[in-house]
């Protein structure tokens, strides 16, 4: 079977403006590089809090009709943290299973895991997931989630 594609969008105004800022999507390379099931198609760095970040994950569901996108950053509490909240409104079923699991996961390594505010779900066939900003973040949550997305995101598709 062919690999599923993924997508990573950085959300950062720091990263969209130099992305040699970004630690991110290495890190994402070397997660997916021991995996057989995913191939990391797609890159994008977008500002906090933008209608760049929308427009993104329309077009990756709708037109490239990527399998997994997955944001990294702007989960947070500064006012600039609109990720939810930008992601929120173009998901059209909720995965509450895996907010939970990211959650449930990053708790049991850092209490501070109760300040990222993720949302998950299915945007037409793809699975989307806004994962918080940072590289150790972004590993431990994906740890959780990658053996369980192949299924997720092959219901999905
Ligand atoms: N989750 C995990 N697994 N590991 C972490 O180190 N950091 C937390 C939280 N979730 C963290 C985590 C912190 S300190 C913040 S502020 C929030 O994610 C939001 O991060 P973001 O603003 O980069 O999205
Ligand atoms: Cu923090």
């Amino acid at each position: 079977m062919n690999p599923l594609t993924v997508a990573v969008i950085v959300v950062s105004d720091t990263c969209a403006k130099d992305h040699s800022q970004d630690k991110v999507i290495a890190t994402v390379e070397q997660i997916l590089a021991n995996s057989s099931d995913f191939k990391l198609t797609h890159t994008a760095y977008v500002p906090d809090d933008s209608q760049e970040l929308v427009d993104e994950v329309r077009s990756l569901a709708y037109n490239d009709k990527i399998n997994l996108i997955i944001t990294c950053g702007g989960t947070g509490f500064t006012l600039k943290d609109k990720t939810p909240e930008r992601i929120g409104p173009l998901i059209e079923r909720q995965a509450s299973g895996l907010v939970h699991g990211i959650l449930a996961t990053s708790l049991a390594i850092t209490p501070f895991a109760m300040m990222a505010r993720p949302v998950a779900g299915t945007v037409a066939k793809s699975v989307v997931v806004t994962l918080p900003g940072s590289p150790k973040a972004v590993t431990e949550c994906l740890d959780a989630l990658l053996p369980l997305l192949p299924h997720a995101c092959e219901q999905t598709a």
